[in-house]
């Protein structure tokens, strides 16, 4: 199939699902075609059977806001047309599947069908998306397009409690490359972070809000007061015993940065900013923190949990459908600092069962979420619409 796939090219979840998507198809034999405002992150190279397009928006005076979805249909039109597109997936409903629902109109009035897939992903339907002032346009969207899929069963739930829409949705939940995401040997890494035998958190986020990285610097700074040492270790019971590296960047890095100094933890956390390969530092995490206030899925606990990383999370969204309480990790509610403490406590001070955990993490990862599971349903759904199903 030859298949444009449309999605935010920056850091963040819907992009990285959309690349690795993309890149998934075309080494599965598929030619794909990206149009985005800009090159998706983690898509290093093109080659034959992929291709990149650049959505240029026109200035012009009179605009105040550039129309970006209409340069984007305009550009969609124009890939299908040259370049024989079979179906266009859009990931992520605002603006990208009103763009796509327009050029599909525009490609029919000139006897051209092609298929629109949208995926949703999550604030489309959990924040922007219910505000009044893009909702119809959501509705419409999401009932004009062919196929619909959400990345989690609790966000297709949502869907239809939010919005009235009756389109069918597929649930698709997001994937991981297990390959790549798996521990490696990074002891030098390590050492030079945690030097004393310290258990490492790490926190992987875009740093908005809705990541509440507020908690994540008070669950840690509440862990170092009391203390984390393993049970069997003669600092047992002593206060530390923990660091915090937080990999990311956003709006809310500043107020992070700001609470851990406020705590008395600036010592012990090192901001990293945006990173790649984030696989590396993962494999030198021994818990993963996700206090999310929504989360649709989770792909960064995912891919903590390929790496062998128990997730302490809120319990809230698609989270469950991810995070086993008990088995991969725990998850607490809300805002529950005092609980995601404990939780965070209880595994790191008992080996066996964070080796447990680390184990039932990464078997879950690989047997629910490996991308070679994942994306055949993809195929499978695009197959049924180009039949015409
Ligand atoms: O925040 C968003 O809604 C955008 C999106 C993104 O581009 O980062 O994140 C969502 O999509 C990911 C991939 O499907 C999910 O794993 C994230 O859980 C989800 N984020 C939220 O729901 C906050």
């Amino acid at each position: 199939m030859t298949i444009g796939i449309t999605c935010y090219p920056t850091f963040g979840g819907s992009g990285v699902v959309a690349t690795e998507l993309g890149k998934a198809l075309a080494a599965r034999g598929h030619t794909v075609h990206f149009i985005a405002y800009a090159l998706p992150l983690r898509l290093e190279h093109v080659a034959q059977n992929l291709t990149f397009h650049e959505v240029r928006v026109n200035t012009y005076p009179l605009f105040e806001y550039p129309p970006y979805a209409l340069a984007l249909a305009s550009k969609m039109i124009d890939v299908a047309t040259h370049d024989g597109l079979d179906l266009l997936h859009v990931h992520y409903a605002i603006p990208h599947a009103t763009s796509a629902v327009l050029a599909q109109q525009i490609l029919r009035s000139k006897g051209v069908e092609i298929p629109v897939v949208t995926t949703l992903h999550g604030t489309d339907i959990t924040l922007v998306g219910k505000d009044p002032s893009f909702k119809p346009v959501v509705e419409h969207a999401i009932d004009a397009s062919d196929g619909v899929t959400a990345v989690s069963d609790w966000l297709r739930r949502e869907t239809y409690a939010s919005f009235d829409v009756s389109r069918e949705i597929e649930v698709i939940p997001n994937f991981v490359d297990t390959e790549r995401f798996q521990r490696q040997p990074k002891d030098h890494f390590k050492q030079a972070i945690a030097p004393d035998g310290e258990r490492l958190l790490v926190h992987v986020s875009n740093f908005r809000r809705v990541k509440r990285t507020g908690d994540v610097v008070d669950v840690f700074a509440r862990l170092h007061a009391e203390g984390a040492w393993p049970e069997g270790d003669p600092r047992h019971g002593e206060a530390g015993g923990v660091k915090l590296l937080m990999v990311g960047d956003g709006p809310e890095r500043a107020a992070a940065e700001a609470r851990a100094r406020e705590a008395g933890v600036w010592g012990e956390v090192r901001f990293i900013g945006k990173q790649e390969p984030v696989e590396e530092i993962l494999s030198i995490a021994d818990l993963f923190l996700m206090p999310s206030g929504s989360e649709t899925f989770g792909l960064a606990a995912l891919e903590a949990m390929a790496c062998g990383v128990p997730v302490v999370s809120s319990d809230i969204g698609g989270l469950p459908e991810l995070n086993v309480e008990g088995v991969t990790g725990f998850l607490r509610p809300l805002g529950d600092i005092d609980g995601m403490t404990a939780a965070a406590r209880e595994i790191l001070s008992h080996p066996a069962l964070h080796a447990r955990m680390a184990a039932a993490a990464r078997e879950r990862a690989v047997t629910e979420f490996e991308i070679d599971r994942i994306v055949p349903r993809y195929e499978a759904h695009y197959a049924r619409l180009v039949a015409g199903g």
